[in-house]
């Protein structure tokens, strides 16, 4: 997969270059270019924001840098070096100008990669849809993705526009909180997308064993219970005996009790939309008695 990333803080990128992802990157799993969007601004000062039309507080990202900026980063990942596994060297290219030269090679097609589907643009927005981790899942398995990280009171609206004109485009939040710019939502997406690279996780099931069989992290939507390791004893606190035992069978049940415990006191947007067929007359028990209603449990009085 290659990555593209516009941003007017290149810096706030050196992360990639470690644990998981740097390694994917070192092996050329994954090509990153990040790119400084002033490379595309002309003027001596080299200005990428100008004042609201129709007034307002603040600025608004200027349309002609990132209209520029994307031409160049779409042109010069061509075709076939966005579809997979790079042979050379590592590349985390900070090059202010994007990264054209990657060579042009053939590449055999990895189990689970597609042929390449050309590029998309993902932009970071309050205003976009909701990031899941369906959603990561489906990126993980473009052969093409471009960030494009506003700041100040975000980009031009016709940037995205034009854009869609030519690749498929989406406006995407991480969240309901405002932060200053595209570029901390751009290092999460980034993470949950490659982590579900095939190849890219050092144990290709872990991906899926954050779950309790949906095999896409959303634990049939239940969340995670609690995690123990050693010491069996720490500070006076012992590890619940039943971890211990041996009794496999007994070991998921008490595993998917503490999730729907934990679930209903959490997470009860997610405890409301468990599918009634999913839930065992023990699931019911335990959800109720952690003070979440479920449905139908009174009706037959
Ligand atoms: C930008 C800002 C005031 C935006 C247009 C670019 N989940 C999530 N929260 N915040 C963002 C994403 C985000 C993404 C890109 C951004 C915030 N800002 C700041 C300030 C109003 C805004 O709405 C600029």
């Amino acid at each position: 997969m290659r990555i593209d990333i516009i941003t007017i803080f290149p810096d706030y990128f050196g992360p990639l270059g470690v644990s998981l992802i740097g390694k994917a990157a070192q092996r050329g799993d994954i090509i990153f270019g990040v790119h400084d969007l002033r490379s595309w601004a002309h003027d001596p000062h080299r200005t990428v924001d100008d004042t609201p039309f129709g007034g307002g507080p603040g600025m608004v990202m200027k349309p002609e840098p990132w209209g520029e900026a994307l031409d160049a980063v779409t042109a010069a990942a061509g075709s076939s070096s966005a579809t997979g596994a790079a042979t050379g060297a590592a590349r985390l290219a900070a090059d202010g100008r994007g990264s054209a030269a990657d060579p042009d090679l053939d590449r055999e097609l990895q189990p689970g990669q597609q042929q390449d589907d050309g590029p998309q643009l993902i932009v970071p927005t309050p205003a976009g849809v909701v990031f899941t981790q369906a959603m990561a899942g489906e990126l993980a398995r473009a052969s093409h993705l471009i960030f494009a990280c506003g700041r100040y009171e975000g980009i031009d609206a016709r940037v995205v526009d034009e854009a869609r004109t030519r690749m498929p485009v989406r406006e995407i939040t991480i969240g309901d909180y405002v932060l200053a710019g595209g570029e901390p939502a751009v290092l999460v997406m980034i993470e949950a997308i490659c982590r579900l690279i095939p190849g890219v996780l050092g144990n290709a099931e872990s991906a899926t064993d954050d779950s309790f069989g949906a095999g896409d992290g959303t634990m049939s939507g239940l969340v995670e219970g609690p995690a123990y390791t050693r010491p069996r004893t720490w500070r006076g606190l012992d590890v619940p005996k039943v971890l211990l035992s041996g009794d496999h069978a007994a070991i998921a049940r008490w595993r998917r009790d503490h999730a729907l415990r934990r679930t209903a006191q959490n997470r009860p947007d997610l405890a409301a939309r468990l599918p009634h067929a999913a839930l065992s007359t023990r699931d019911r028990q335990v959800l109720s008695e952690a003070g979440f209603a479920v449905s139908g449990e009174d009706v037959a009085h």
